[in-house]
């Protein structure tokens, strides 16, 4: 066999064995059919599950979630973005790293890849708009990524900035919004292994409406701090006005931690409807991840 052949195999063995462990059952992937691998996606995808981000329970149907899509650069329906985004050209795609730090970098996204350590993970999805999913991300920490440019002491914050490519993306026609899109975290939640950067999902890379070719996750916030089709990520020695700052802080604040007790302006954030199966759940604090996150936070009485 050869090494992806061998890969698969391997992934496949512990696949299934987290889903027999987890009790987790997987989509069927006609998405998959639609990308295409080049040369170096082919050695990393499938890649292997890492068994401390697996949940007890159902994951979201892939097509469900490739067709439910938050990304404004091309509609603000959500059935738009799976047809619209495919516009976009991801190859070649660099991110720049820079600001505070020693050694500011522009790495294509391919180099990426090869060197930063892959692996997948299961997470929860909270949205603001308190939809919710649960789905296979394939990527890696960011704070891999922060310690090769080596953040200066200085360094308090991070901002996330999505492409601006209005003639492609005619979204950002829109002249109300603050293109733009951008995001921002403080450097100590940048640095929380949670914080992932995210390639693929569904153990290929990643369809261009989730945020192709790299977008953020952070699971224990709402979902729009996680930008999509990222090319800066800036160290800073502030807080960051960020696309929903701009435009609404108070319905969407920079902090935007998943807090089932505080409720947005205009609905409850006490519950949550599965994307797919519209399945009803209670949203917990911190989307379930109190234990790895409550640290960032002290002095708030949870
Ligand atoms: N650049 C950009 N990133 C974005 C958004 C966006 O409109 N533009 N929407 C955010 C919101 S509100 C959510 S809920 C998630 C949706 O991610 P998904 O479509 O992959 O589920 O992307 C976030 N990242
Ligand atoms: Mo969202």
């Amino acid at each position: 066999m050869n090494r992806r052949q061998f890969l698969k195999g391997t992934s496949a063995i512990a696949f299934y064995g987290a889903m027999l462990y987890a009790g987790c059952s997987r989509a069927s992937s006609p998405i998959e059919e639609g990308i295409t691998l080049n040369e170096i996606e082919k050695e990393i995808y499938p890649a292997q599950r890492n068994l401390k981000y697996t949940l007890d329970c159902n994951l979201t149907e892939e097509k469900e979630a490739a067709s439910y899509n938050n990304f404004y650069e091309f509609s603000s329906d959500k059935k738009d973005p799976s047809n619209l985004a495919q516009e976009l050209s991801i190859r070649p795609w660099t991110v720049e790293v820079k600001g505070l730090v020693g050694k500011p970098r522009t790495f294509h996204i391919d180099d990426l890849l090869k060197y930063m350590p892959i692996e997948e993970r299961l997470y929860r999805f909270r949205c603001v708009e308190a939809w919710a999913m649960v789905v296979p991300w394939t990527g890696f920490p960011l704070k891999a990524l922060l310690r090769k440019v080596e953040p200066l002491k200085q360094a308090t914050h991070v901002r996330f900035t999505t492409f601006h490519k209005p003639l492609t993306a005619r979204g950002q026609l829109a002249f109300w919004y603050p293109w733009p899109y951008t995001e921002g975290l403080t450097l100590e939640e940048a640095m929380n292994e949670l914080t992932f950067v995210a390639t693929g999902i569904y153990g290929h890379p990643l369809p261009k409406q989730h945020g192709a070719p790299l977008r953020l996750v952070v699971p224990w916030k709402y979902g729009y701090k996680g930008a999509k089709s990222i090319v800066s990520i800036e160290l800073l020695d502030y807080q960051p006005s960020t696309f929903w700052t701009t435009l609404q802080a108070k319905e969407y604040d920079f902090v935007a931690n998943v807090n089932p007790r505080i409720a947005h302006p205009r609905w409850l954030q006490t519950r949550e409807k599965m994307v797919g199966t519209g399945e009803e759940r209670l949203t917990r604090l911190f989307n379930g991840y109190r234990d790895q996150v409550a640290y960032l936070y002290p002095g708030q009485f949870f």
